[in-house]
């Protein structure tokens, strides 16, 4: 499935149609790039079925989950030097891809500001985990230049024919509204435009889907632009999800022996090697990190 509208949701069809269906009912939802199975003996045809999902991807916006695609292979988050995006949000987005084992790269967009590019370079590191131990396995989110002027994408191509080669993608695009999402869309994939209104046309609603999840043929495969954000709730994630950015505390536990509860959070239980040993290993902005999204996934919990 391509969008969703109401009731109403565009489909592609095995042989590669694209057709506006109806919904069975309104207990089914239906995101981007979800399966789903249509009877087409009506017309226009209906969905009746969604198929399992590999993942989904969601953010909390209050007490509800925004639910804004499914089954993506890769995810990119775009950040700017100018405006400078923020390190909070961009871990609270990495948390989320983590918990649903979505892979993300950050795109740093704008880099022809060099200056306003490596201010952002500099937050980039902050958040990026520090790990000592020699064997330790990388978890940081690959980082790639781009701008939208020629040549602004090379990188980026180059890395995707690195590690997938031929294979086909789907790609989600996430991004703080103001770090060049819809420009680097519209140098991706210059139908894109021509492909949202052909959507808005069929819908009779006149107006940009910009509230929903648009999901974009290119020549890689699809890209699902998903709606900018000022806010990124983590609500609906747990601790263990924020532990996957901060492979650290792992190093520490496995070099110094674990804390003396097993589920310790790392603030002021007793026994605690995290608080022990960060301030000689130069973590403590780390930690400091930790606390502050730990803050935030409590608060923003919707009360069960
Ligand atoms: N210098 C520069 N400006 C850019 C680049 N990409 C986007 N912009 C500008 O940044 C502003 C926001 O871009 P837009 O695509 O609307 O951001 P969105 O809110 O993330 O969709 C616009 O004024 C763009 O012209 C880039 O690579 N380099
Ligand atoms: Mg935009
Ligand atoms: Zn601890």
């Amino acid at each position: 499935m391509i969008s969703c509208h109401g009731s109403q949701a565009w489909v592609e069809t095995d042989d590669g149609v694209r057709r506006l269906c109806h919904l069975r009912g309104r207990s089914l939802t239906p995101l981007a790039n979800d399966q789903v199975r249509l009877s087409v003996e009506n017309d226009p045809p209906i969905i009746e079925s969604i198929g399992p999902r590999r993942n989904t991807l969601l953010r909390q916006e209050g007490s509800r989950e925004k639910r804004l695609a499914a089954n993506i292979d890769l995810a990119w988050v775009v950040v700017s030097g100018h405006p400078m995006f923020s390190t909070e949000i961009l871990q609270r987005v990495q948390a989320s891809l983590a918990s649903q084992r979505i892979p993300c790269w950050i795109l740093l967009n704008k880099s022809d500001r060099i200056d306003d590019s490596q201010a952002a370079a500099g937050h980039l590191l902050e958040i990026t985990p520090q790990r000592h131990a020699a064997a330790s396995t990388g978890s940081a989110s690959p980082v790639i230049a781009t701008h939208v002027h020629p040549g602004g994408l090379d990188g980026l191509m180059g890395k995707i024919d690195d590690v997938f080669h031929d294979r086909q993608l789907t790609i989600a695009l996430l991004g703080q509204s103001g770090m060049g999402k819809s420009s680097l869309l519209n140098r991706l994939i210059p139908s894109a435009l021509a492909q949202t209104q052909a959507i808005s046309e069929a819908l009779q609603t006149g107006r940009h889907t910009t509230t929903s999840s648009q999901t974009y043929l290119w020549e890689r495969g699809l890209i699902i632009d998903t709606p900018g954000f000022q806010k990124f709730g983590i609500g609906h994630l747990d601790r263990e999800d924020l532990t996957a950015l901060f492979p650290e505390w792992q190093d520490i536990q496995r070099q110094e022996g674990a804390c003396r509860f097993a589920d310790c959070s790392h603030r002021h239980e007793p026994g605690c090697q995290i608080r022990q040993h960060v301030s000689s290993l130069g973590l403590g902005h780390r930690l400091g990190q930790w606390e502050g999204l730990l803050r935030s996934l409590e608060a923003e919990q919707p009360s069960r």
